[in-house]
């Protein structure tokens, strides 16, 4: 069967899928409320950045309205989405995060 993405064989007789999976963008969303130094925080905590690269990424978003916090495998990036969603509600600010396919 031809996969849509790489137009290559990509499952075995039982189905199972081999080679690369597919890989999504979690994408951190501008909004006027989250503080900076929160969401510089949610960068280093839960997508393992620097101080420094953390303060670059927060920047970016806040000037050009979204971001990319992070590259993995759906689970892991449905699971940070969810992550970050929750800690955001609980400390009361409106942040954003999704996750979307690579191209
Ligand atoms: N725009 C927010 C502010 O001025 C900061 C911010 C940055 C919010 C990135 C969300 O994903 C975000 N306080």
């Amino acid at each position: 069967e031809t996969d849509g993405r790489t137009g290559t064989l990509e499952r075995t007789e039982t189905g199972q899928q081999t080679g690369r999976p597919r890989l999504y963008r979690v994408l951190l969303l501008n909004d006027d409320y989250t503080p900076m130094d929160f969401v510089v925080r949610v960068l280093t905590r839960y997508f393992r950045k620097s101080g420094a690269e953390a303060e670059l990424i927060m920047l970016a978003v806040h000037h050009k309205g979204q971001g990319v916090a992070g590259v993995y495998t759906r689970d892991v990036a449905e699971t940070k989405v969810a992550q970050v969603t929750a800690h955001a509600r609980r400390e009361g600010h409106p942040l954003m995060a999704v996750a979307e396919p690579e191209p």
